[in-house]
Parts: structure tokens; sequence; C-alpha cells
């Protein structure tokens, strides 16, 4: 049985997802006075509460996962979804109709899935964080986000999730609640420095460089899996390929190419597999550096925004959108370098004003 109130037991208001006890409280007033207009933790509730309850109206939902305990290297992604707010918020996109935030999944930072940790770690920690240690709920934020997922397919039906993360592990709950029941019929599109193929990393099986592997698994193979962006893997394009059978097109051969001709033929391939809905995967270190230095493991020569964006919108155009994500905004990483973090936020609120477009449309 779904409902809201079995969502609202699975997540927070937005901006809560990361608990703070005195240092950062007033950021986190502050954020959250911006987008529900109230103060204090029973009103902003009340009206969080009475965002989750017009869910059914929702075009675009959206969810935050300040999580940061997936990625690689440097950290900071755990601030993204706040930030990303903002950003939002500035540019109106909150008073779209149509547009709902879901609020966050609460990320205690040292758990990452519910399937790593024994009974006595999940026993202490629905003691802690529920009051009883017996509570079915999860604890880890990607199990957390997948059963709110779950629930926002059923409440939200006609809505298109976008997922602010967060490092780039809270793709996978994100891609498989979509996939859930139509995965041979979803394309992914995914921008990326990286392969992220790797089966498991250090033992790890969903993390920042593991979970295009399983989506890959998940659809079914046959290239509906598209990487655009690669540039810092161990292997050519070619074993990814034949190995995976994904299609990639790296930074260089991407960025070679007219964009809406790549767009189209991008749109032909997928429909050629008999592709039916989109998920978009935007790890924010596809775009060059140049463009958006604020995350954790930046490489030079990537994607230029004006092409992301091209591929967003028009492969975007044609197919429905039943996700997406933008990942790996480190908004603390980056300050050395002038213009940034700033840069790489307003970039990625280019990117996120066009991936909540195409929920709007579809
Ligand atoms: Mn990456």
């Amino acid at each position: 049985m779904s409902d809201a109130n079995a969502l609202a037991r699975l997540l927070r208001p937005a901006g809560a997802g990361i608990h703070t006890v005195t240092t950062g409280t007033e950021a986190q007033a502050r954020l959250q006075h911006a987008i529900y207009g109230v103060e204090g933790a029973d009103a902003v509730r009340e009206a969080w509460l009475a965002a989750l309850a017009r869910l059914a109206s929702a075009e675009v939902v959206l969810l935050g996962v300040p999580s940061d305990v997936g990625a690689g290297f440097a950290r900071g992604a755990s601030f993204g979804p706040g930030r990303l707010r903002e950003a939002l918020i500035a540019r109106g996109a909150y008073a779209r109709e149509g547009v709902i935030d879901a609020g966050d999944v609460w990320v205690v930072p040292q758990l990452l899935d519910d399937a790593m940790l024994c009974d006595a770690q999940l026993a202490a920690s629905r003691r802690d964080m529920y009051g009883d240690p017996s509570d079915p709920r999860p604890v880890s934020p990607l199990t957390l986000a997948r059963a709110a997922l779950d629930h926002l397919r059923v409440l939200a039906p006609r809505a298109c999730p976008v997922v602010l993360g967060g490092d780039h592990s809270v793709a996978w709950p994100a891609v498989a609640a979509a996939a859930e029941g139509r995965a041979a019929r979803m394309g992914i599109l995914h921008f990326d420095a990286h392969t992220d193929l790797l089966e498991t990393r250090l033992g790890v099986r969903y993390c920042f460089a593991t979970w295009a592997f399983h989506a890959n698994e998940l659809v079914g193979r046959g290239q509906r899996l598209v990487q655009v962006g690669v540039r810092a893997s161990g292997r050519p394009r070619e074993h990814w390929e034949s190995t995976l059978d994904v299609r990639q097109y790296w930074a260089d051969e991407a960025s070679a190419r007219e964009p809406s001709e790549l767009a189209a033929e991008i749109v032909a391939h997928l429909r050629a597999r008999g592709v039916e809905g989109l998920y978009v995967s935007n790890d924010i270190d596809g775009t060059d550096p140049a463009f958006a230095a604020a995350t954790g493991t930046p490489e030079p020569g990537g994607l230029a925004p004006a092409l992301v964006r091209t591929l967003i919108r028009e492969v975007g155009a044609a197919f429905p959108c039943w996700g997406s994500d933008l990942c790996e905004v480190a908004p603390t990483l980056g300050g050395d370098i002038d213009g940034e973090p700033q840069r790489t936020l307003s970039t990625a609120a280019d990117y996120l004003e066009d991936q909540i477009a195409l929920g709007l449309r579809s």
C-alpha cells in the first residue's frame, strides 16, 4: 500500500537529509525558509507534508540524496542538493506548475546500502534513527532512496523523478526504480568522464564506479546504455563495447560532432533497440572543468555545456522521460579556481532546468 504517509516515513523535508545539531543548522534553516516560506521545524514539516499531498498532480518530482560516501576521491557532493536547490529557486523553477520537491533522503554519512550491514548494525541504526530496533524501514541512503522512489511511481504516476545527488552511487536506486516493470524498454543516456562500469569496486557492489554496470545488466545490455564524455578509463572504448555491449562516445569524438546530428544519431540508435522511455544520468564531471570544476574527480578535455544541453533536450524530446539525476556537484571543492564553485552550480542548474523540462513535456 502506497500513500503519502508511508512516503513521508521514508523521507525528510528538503534540506534535512543531512543531520545537524549545531553546525549547519542556520544554513539548513535558510534553505528551508527559501523552499517552504516558513520557519521552525514544525511549520517546515507541515509545508513539506502539504507538498507530498499534491504528488498526484506532479509532472516532475525532485528528490535530494545528500550522500558522498559512495564517491571515489574528493568529498563534498553531500552539499550538492542544498546548493542546487538554492540555484533552482533563484531561477524560479520551484514556482513552475507541476514541479514538487519531495524532500531529502536521510543520509547517515557512514552508511551506503543496507545490504552491506549486519543485523546488529541494522538494529542499532533503526533504534537511533526511528526509535525502534525492529522498525522495518531501511536506514542507508541507497536503500531508502529506492523505497521512496518506488512509492513515487505509485503516488505520482505521471511524474518524472529528478534526483539531486550526491555522489554517483545515487543513480543506482534511481535507475532501478525507473526500470521496474519496463527495463527492456528503457534506454539510458549517461554523461560522464568515467565509464562507471565495474561490477564491484574494492568489494562494494553499488557505488559511484559500479552503478552503470548494474544498470546495463538491468536493461539487458543491447547498447541501450549510451555513454557520452568518457575520457578517463583504463581500457579503450572497444573493450567496453565488446565485453558489455554498451555504446560509448568518448569526449573527443562527441565534441567533434555537430550536436543536433549526434542527438539524432543517438535517438535512431535507441529507437532501433526498442527503447520507449529514457533515463538521463548526468555526472557533472562529464562536462569540461572549464565549466564545472567543483567536483570530486575533474578530468580535462570534457564536454561543452552546449553539447550536453543539446543532447538532453533533443534525445530527451524523442522519448518519455522516466527519470534523471544530476550527480557529483561538490560545492566545497574547486574554490581555489576563480569563479568556482559558482560556475559549476550555474552549469548544473542549466542542466537541471533542461532535465525538469523533459518531465514537464512528457
Ligand atoms: Mn564521473
